[in-house]
């Protein structure tokens, strides 16, 4: 991490030719349970993670924006006047969205100066730990405070995600700039995406002798494109043969009624998203009452819901998922918006390694390419680092 703060002032003098007014930095996530459910307006329980993305900002005496990062290269160069999600394209759709969507929170972006921001990460792209929601927190804080906007988090994290529907053109939720601007150190964030009332849930896993695994499989995924639309509009679907606001207005118990009124891949859908809420709410409690020994068997199951109801898992994940709980592993589920990505899996400290091999030689015999695999920290949300 401090290589990571001082690398990003070295480079943006570089780039810039000058010091920054300041270095701030914002975490990518995980989701320990609640997939899909953001966006129905239901619970989501995600951690903030020890990878995080840095942005050294400077403000300009002019009214121009330039954005550069150590992962592109070329610098990006948007007049604040002519900032229209349409202008954007690419990855600096996310820190320029970002300068956009402000303005459609309240802030005056025609009174603000003109900005220069530098940008590194070490969370991983592509891995679905939110490597976008990082970028898009660590600018929020960074322009909130340069260009004394007051707003607070809960608006900063509509804020990303403003920019991500419209300047990235991908329909996700709330959930992952929630984590990455609301986590706390050895803590979960319970979100209820409905009011945005949050609250955070002590994890206690060091205390417990438990590892939280990421197993990234490497196979790439996208939320702009394909399945996700695809789920989140059938549940929009099931909603409105339900005659219900969102998906979170349906309890568990109205399952019967629903799976009489809709064919039976959208009740299978809505039955993912009914179920995983109650798993959220039961795994808070779990950890609350039980602490984290306690909730593998719900971890499992919305493993299980997602891919034999929602259909957004695929062979590498369930073999992750398998091959972990089968070697030790107390629970495991894929994580993030599926059809790719990462798994999680909660471990034994002494069975750290086993797993870690299983993993490896079963991924070798079904011929697919290695899986990253390491353990993650809950930390902090973002902050102002310097
Ligand atoms: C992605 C989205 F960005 C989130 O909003 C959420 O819907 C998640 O997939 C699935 O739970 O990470």
């Amino acid at each position: 991490m401090t290589d990571l703060r001082t690398g990003v002032r070295d480079d943006f003098a570089e780039v810039f030719g000058r010091e920054p007014d300041g270095v701030w930095s914002a975490p990518g996530r995980v989701n320990l349970i609640g997939e899909h459910t953001d966006y129905n307006l239901g619970f989501v329980l995600p951690l903030a993670i020890n990878r995080r993305t840095v942005a050294a900002v400077g403000a300009r005496e002019d009214r121009v924006v330039r954005v550069g990062s150590t992962f592109a290269d070329e610098l990006v160069e948007v007049p604040l006047d002519a900032l229209t999600p349409d202008a954007l394209s690419g990855w600096s759709a996310y820190p320029l969205g970002v300068a956009w969507a402000l303005g459609e929170f309240g802030a005056d972006l025609a009174a603000v100066p003109g900005v220069d921001i530098l940008i590194d990460s070490n969370v991983p792209v592509g891995a679905g730990l939110s490597s976008s929601a990082a970028i898009e927190s660590a600018v929020a804080v960074a322009l909130n405070e340069l260009w004394r906007l007051g707003l607070d988090r809960r608006t900063l994290a509509r804020v990303g995600q403003r920019a991500e529907n419209v300047a990235v053109g991908a329909p996700t939720g709330i959930m992952d700039q929630s984590a990455s601007l609301l986590g706390e150190r050895d803590a979960a964030v319970f979100l209820d995406c409905r009011s945005l009332e949050s609250q955070i849930v002590p994890l206690g896993l060091e205390d417990a002798g438990l590892e939280l695994l990421i197993i990234d499989t490497g196979v790439a995924h996208a939320h702009a494109t394909g399945g996700y639309a695809d789920r989140r509009a059938s549940c929009e679907e099931g909603a409105r043969i339900l005659g219900v606001e969102s998906l979170r207005d349906v309890a568990v118990g109205d399952l019967d009624r629903a799976r009489e009124l809709m064919d039976d891949v959208r009740f299978r859908r809505v039955r993912h998203v009914v179920t995983e809420d109650q798993r959220v709410l039961d795994t808070v409690r779990t950890l609350r009452e039980q602490g984290p020994q306690a909730i593998g068997a719900l971890l499992d199951a919305s493993h299980v819901s997602m891919r034999d109801d929602f259909e957004i898992s695929v062979p590498e994940l369930d073999l992750a998922v398998e091959t972990a709980q089968a070697n030790g592993a107390i629970g495991a589920r894929m994580t993030g918006g599926g059809f790719g990505g990462s798994a999680i899996a909660l471990v034994p400290t002494d069975a750290v390694s086993r797993v870690l091999v299983a993993l490896d030689g079963a991924f070798a015999e079904h011929g697919f390419g290695q899986p990253e695999m390491f353990t993650v920290r809950a930390s902090e949300g973002a902050l102002r680092e310097s």
